[in-house]
């Protein structure tokens, strides 16, 4: 779309006006910097705010707009006071003072999701969920691309959604969290699901069902509903007089999967789709990680040989059940993207023998007691550590030998003494990373160091 004719929709939908308009964008980082690059290119007044003295996209700002207002080291009450639309980026609570404030003083709240939506006139996949987003996200990306599209894909996923404007893709394909969905009025994706809802971000969200209430906001609009019938919440998401495809790996749904002979498929409805054991990731997951990426490619008609060809070579994601070594007969796992307990669960389901769990970090308010249940199934041996180890260790109750762990060195020093061959080390941390580590990665990144460690 040209720049006059985004500006026309943002009058329209946002009461974003060009001439009048003054908005402040709240937040400095990759979102932030996204959102800034885009109403400068389109000349609309704007001016930055960042509660952090040196936030991270601050050179670049610096570098590239010079002239634009830019506040740090605390929000500016006087920028609050004068916006009419405030951009808000994912990190920042909506409780915040300041914010709050401008909104009883009718500013209005705008995600980069809503200018980019007004900003596309070609389909938008929208996923969410509370573990699998990244994984179908890029599937789905994959497909396109083998299918002949030009597409885009981004979001919560590395590339924010605005940057992907540049690339003037014919389908964009984007991750979003419950954080931007909760600031989001204006998507109307073609096709969208809800993966599965466990909990999560509790420490932002007041309780389970107002972060399942945020991410159904994916559904807003006309477009064909994407739905999970094994996770009830996600199932109870279901709208009248809209077209709906469902998926299951427990039950019959239009994209499921069934036992053909001896050889289990992945269906859509009687149509043998590949074999199931051709998809080359591990964990039951998984499979309705693909059946999801299928039925949203069915959803705006990608050819259904592409979106098989792409499933059969996705490598997977590192820091997702990523095989890091095989050393004195002990595989060691590296599943850091875990940060929540949904995807521990996930992970040591997918085990027939019972492992060794690394597990611990930032439990986000999360109650440490569901986890039990799993681990009692399928750990034999559990390392934790972290800020919140001793919320695993309560709710463990001594059902398996619990051992602690000052830092990642130490955690797989401990696994290996306790390891026996035929055994798998897993780290799944049910817990976000922050209390001891850079992010996910570097996490992971610490493990596999380790690991490789044990072979010198
Ligand atoms: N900030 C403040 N005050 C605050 C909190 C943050 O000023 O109280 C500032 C920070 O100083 C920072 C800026 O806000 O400079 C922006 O921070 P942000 O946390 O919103 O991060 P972005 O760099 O804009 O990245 C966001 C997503 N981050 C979060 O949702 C926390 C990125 O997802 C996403 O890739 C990016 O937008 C592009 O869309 C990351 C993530 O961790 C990967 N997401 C969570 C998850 O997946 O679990 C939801
Ligand atoms: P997200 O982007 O939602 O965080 P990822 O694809 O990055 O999802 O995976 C995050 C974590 O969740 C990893 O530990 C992964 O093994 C696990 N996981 C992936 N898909 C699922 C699923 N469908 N159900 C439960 N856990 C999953």
């Amino acid at each position: 779309m040209d720049n006059v004719a985004v500006t026309q929709l943002l009058k329209k939908n946002l009461a974003l006006d060009l001439d009048i308009s003054k908005v402040l964008v709240v937040g400095l980082g990759h979102t932030g910097i996204s959102a800034a690059r885009y109403l400068q290119k389109l000349g609309i007044n704007f001016a930055v705010t960042d509660s952090r003295d040196k936030p991270p996209s601050i050179d670049v700002f610096l570098q590239e707009m010079p002239d634009v207002p830019v506040f740090t080291g605390g929000f500016n009450e006087a920028a609050f006071k004068v916006a009419t639309h405030l951009v808000v980026s994912p990190g920042v609570p909506l409780t915040e003072k300041s914010i709050v404030k401008a909104i009883a003083n009718g500013a209005r709240i705008v995600s980069d999701i809503d200018l980019f939506a007004s900003s596309v006139d070609v389909p938008i996949i929208a996923i969410t969920g509370s573990n699998g987003k990244s994984t179908v996200t890029t599937m789905l990306g994959e497909m396109a691309k083998l299918a002949g599209k030009k597409v885009g894909v981004g979001g919560n996923l590395g590339t924010p959604a605005l940057d992907l404007l540049e690339s003037a893709a014919e389908l964009y394909v984007l991750e979003l969290s419950s954080f931007q969905l909760e600031r989001t009025t204006l998507l109307n994706a073609a096709a969208a699901t809800v993966l599965n809802v466990s909990a999560d971000h509790l420490d932002r969200h007041a309780d389970l069902a107002k972060y399942a209430q945020e991410k159904q906001h994916v559904f807003n609009g006309d477009g064909v509903m994407v739905i999970n019938i094994d996770d009830p919440v996600v199932d109870g998401m279901r709208e009248a007089g809209r077209r709906i495809l469902t998926f299951s790996i427990k039950k019959n749904a239009d994209f499921h999967i069934a036992f053909k002979g001896d050889v289990e498929y992945l269906m859509h409805d009687k149509e043998c789709l590949m074999p199931l054991a051709e998809l080359p990731l591990e964990g039951r997951h998984n499979a309705a990680n693909a059946l999801a990426a299928l039925a949203l490619g069915v959803s705006i008609g990608l050819d259904a040989q592409a979106m098989c060809t792409a499933l059969k070579t996705f490598k997977g994601l590192d820091h997702r059940m990523q095989r890091v070594a095989e050393i004195g007969g002990v595989t060691w796992v590296n599943d850091s993207k875990a940060t929540n307990i949904g995807a521990c669960v996930a992970a040591l389901q997918g085990y027939t023998r019972k492992v060794i769990l690394i597990a611990g970090g930032d439990a986000k308010g999360a109650d440490m007691n569901e986890l039990t249940p799993a681990i009692k199934e399928k750990a034999k041996t559990v390392v934790l550590m972290g800020k919140d180890a001793g919320l695993i260790r309560q709710a463990l109750n001594n059902c398996v030998p619990v051992y602690s762990a000052e830092n990642m060195a130490q955690a797989v020093q401990i696994s290996a003494s306790v390891a026996a061959v035929g055994d798998s080390v897993l780290l799944s941390p049910a817990c976000a990373s922050l209390d001891q580590y850079k992010n996910y990665q570097d996490r992971g990144n610490q493990f596999s160091k380790a690991v490789l460690g044990l072979l010198a």
